[in-house]
C-alpha cells in the first residue's frame, strides 16, 4: 500500500486539547501511532512542542483564578462525579482504543478501565475534605492551617497503562483543586486525548485540564519539567528519566515539587507452607500480566527449595497455556509488547539470562509470521536456576520474563527479596501467620501483599522505597502531595509586638 493511501486509512487525532479547545500544534506536528499487534501505524496524532506547552501552562495558570479556582469543594466534587459517570459511559470504547494503541489484551483493558470510574468517584469524595487544623498557642493569636492546591501540575505518563497512569494523577490533582497539563507518552497518546472529550462532556471549565502529547527530552516533556510556571511534576516512567529530569539545570532553577513513580523488580516469595495452587495462580498471572509491562510485576519468583521443582514444573505447564494473540480478541491472555524498542529490550534480556547461566525452561522467542505477522509478540518466558545477581533478576525488563530463584530459609528469602535497587512492591505466600508478619515487616517495599498479589486500589497508597520513586499515588497520601499547607496567624489584640 502506498504511504499516501495508508495515510488516508489512519484514524486522525490531529488536535491538542488546550484551554478547552481543540487546536493545531504550533511548534509540534503529527506523529504516527503504531498498532503493536501489526507493527503498522493506525493513527495520526498531534504532538506539541515547547510553545504548545507554554500555551497549555498559561491556560492552566489562568484557570486557577477562574471559576475552577473559586469553586467550593462540594461543587468540584459534583463536577468530578459527572466526569466519572461520563467516563463509565465511554469505558468500553476507551478499552478498545487503549488495546489498539498499546497492545494490552482487551480482557485486561476492560477490567482495568472499567474500574476507573469508581476511582474518579472516590477522588471526588475527597474534594471537600481537605481541612486544616487550629493550633493552640495563647490567647494573643488565633493560628490555623488551611490546605490549598499546589497549583499547576505537569502530569507525565508512560506507555504501558496510559489511562490508569493519567487517572492516578488527575484524580487527586482535581480533588485538590489543581489544574493540569497532561503529557502522555509518545508511543500511546490516543486514549489520553480522548479524555479531553470526556472532560468537555462533563462540563469542566476551560484550562483545568490540558492534554498535549509529545516527546520527552528536547520536546514537550522537557519544556513541562523546566517551565517556571509549573508548580509540580507528577511523573511515571523510568528511573533514569527521573534522574535526568532532576539533573537538568533549568528544572532545578524552578524548584518545583515532584512525585516519581518509577520501576520495580518485585520479589514474589513462595514458602513451602503456602497454598501452592493459589500462589501459582498469582505468580504466573503477575509474571505475564500486561505482557510483562507493569511496574508491579512479580518477576523475581523466590521459591523455597523443597517446593522449587514443583513450582518450576507448574510454571512451565502454565506458560504453555497462555494464549498469546491478537489483543482485541477476548480469548487472548497476552498481547504484544507495546512498541518495538521494548520488544528488542525484552529479547536482549532473554539473551542475558541465557548467557548468565540461567536455565530457559519455557518460551524465550519472539512470535512472528503467520497469525502474528510483524507484531511485537513474545512467548511467556521462564528461567529456572536463576541467581539474584543475574541481570534478569536485578534489572527491570518490562517483558513477560520470570526468573525463579531458590532459597532455603526465611532469612535467605528476605535477603534475596531486598537485594535490588528497587522497592516498589512485593508478594509473599505462606500458611503461617507469624511468618506473614515477620517477613512482610522486613521487606523494603512501598507495598507488600500477603497471600494475594497486585491488589491495587484508589484508596491504597502506592509508591516506592529506594530507587522506585518519591511520594505516593493513590490513598489520602496522594491527595496530600497535590496540596500545600498554609498557616495563618491572626492577632486577637492588634498590638505589635
Ligand atoms: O520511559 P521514559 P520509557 C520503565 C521500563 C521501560 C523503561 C523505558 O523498564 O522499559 O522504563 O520506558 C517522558 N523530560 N518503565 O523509555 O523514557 C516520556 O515522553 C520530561 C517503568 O518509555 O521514562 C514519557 O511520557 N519527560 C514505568 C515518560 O517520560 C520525559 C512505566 C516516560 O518515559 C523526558 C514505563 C525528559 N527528559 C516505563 N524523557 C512504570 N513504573 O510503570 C522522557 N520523558
Amino acid at each position: 500500500m502506498s504511504s499516501a493511501r495508508l495515510q488516508t486509512a489512519l484514524a486522525r487525532y490531529d488536535r491538542l486539547y488546550i484551554n478547552g479547545a481543540w487546536v493545531a500544534p504550533e511548534d509540534g506536528g503529527l506523529m504516527e501511532s503504531i498498532d503493536p499487534s501489526t507493527g503498522q501505524p493506525w493513527a495520526l496524532v498531534a504532538y506539541g512542542g515547547p510553545r504548545d506547552i507554554d500555551r497549555a501552562v498559561a491556560a492552566a495558570r489562568e484557570a486557577l483564578s477562574g471559576p475552577w479556582g473559586k469553586m467550593p469543594g462540594h461543587e468540584r466534587a459534583a463536577l468530578m462525579r459527572r466526569f466519572a459517570d461520563v467516563y463509565a459511559k465511554h469505558a468500553a470504547d476507551l478499552a478498545v482504543l487503549e488495546t489498539t494503541d498499546s497492545g494490552r489484551s482487551i480482557r485486561e483493558a476492560r477490567a482495568d478501565i472499567g474500574g476507573h470510574s469508581n476511582g474518579y468517584h472516590w477522588w471526588a469524595s475527597l474534594a471537600d475534605k481537605a481541612s486544616g487544623r487550629t493550633i493552640p498557642f495563647d490567647s494573643s493569636v488565633h493560628a490555623f492551617t488551611t490546605r490549598v492546591p499546589v497549583g499547576v501540575v505537569g502530569a507525565i505518563t508512560p506507555w504501558n497503562v496510559p489511562l490508569m497512569a493519567a487517572a492516578w494523577k488527575l484524580g487527586p490533582a482535581l480533588a485538590a483543586g489543581c489544574t493540569v497539563v497532561l503529557k502522555p507518552a509518545e508511543q500511546t497518546p490516543v486514549t489520553s486525548l480522548e479524555l479531553g472529550k470526556l472532560f468537555e462532556e462533563a462540563g469542566f471549565p476551560p484550562g483545568v485540564i490540558n492534554i498535549v502529547p509529545g516527546y520527552g527530552q528536547g520536546g514537550a516533556g522537557e519544556r513541562l519539567v523546566t517551565h517556571p510556571d509549573v508548580d509540580k511534576i507528577a511523573f511515571t516512567g523510568e528511573g533514569a528519566t527521573a534522574k535526568a529530569i532532576l539533573r537538568a539545570g533549568t528544572t532545578a532553577d524552578t524548584l518545583k515539587k515532584f512525585t516519581f513513580e518509577l520501576g520495580g523488580k518485585s520479589p514474589h516469595i513462595i514458602f513451602a507452607d503456602a497454598d501452592i495452587e493459589q500462589a501459582m495462580n498469582a505468580a504466573t498471572n503477575s509474571a505475564w500480566t500486561l505482557c510483562g509491562q507493569s511496574c508491579a510485576l512479580g518477576s523475581r519468583v523466590i521459591v523455597q527449595r523443597s517446593v522449587y521443582d514443583r513450582v518450576v514444573a507448574d510454571f512451565v505447564e502454565r506458560a504453555k497455556k497462555v494464549r498469546v494473540g491478537q489483543p482485541l480478541d477476548p480469548a487472548t491472555h497476552m498481547g504484544p509488547q507495546a512498541h518495538h524498542e521494548q520488544l528488542a529490550k525484552t529479547l536482549a534480556y532473554i539473551e542475558h539470562g541465557r548467557n548468565d547461566g540461567a536455565e530457559l525452561v519455557a518460551g524465550g522467542n519472539r512470535l512472528n509470521g503467520g497469525a502474528y505477522g510483524d507484531g511485537y509478540f513474545v512467548e511467556p518466558t521462564v528461567f529456572a536456576k536463576a541467581h539474584n545477581k543475574m541481570r534478569i533478576a536485578q534489572e527491570e525488563i518490562f517483558g513477560p520474563v520470570a526468573a525463579l530463584i531458590p532459597f532455603d530459609d526465611e532469612e535467605e528469602a528476605i535477603a534475596i527479596a531486598n537485594d535490588t535497587p528497587y522497592g516498589l512492591t512485593a508478594g509473599l505466600w505462606t500458611g503461617d501467620t507469624g511468618r506473614a508478619h515477620r517477613v512482610s515487616s522486613r521487606i523494603d517495599a512501598g507495598m507488600v501483599w500477603v497471600n494475594t498479589y497486585r491488589f491495587i486500589r484508589w484508596s491504597t497508597p502506592y509508591g516506592g522505597f529506594k530507587g522506585s520513586g518519591w511520594g505516593r499515588e493513590n490513598g489520602i497520601e496522594a491527595l496530600d502531595s497535590y496540596l500545600q499547607t498554609k498557616t495563618t496567624v491572626i492577632s486577637t489584640t492588634g498590638r505589635f509586638p
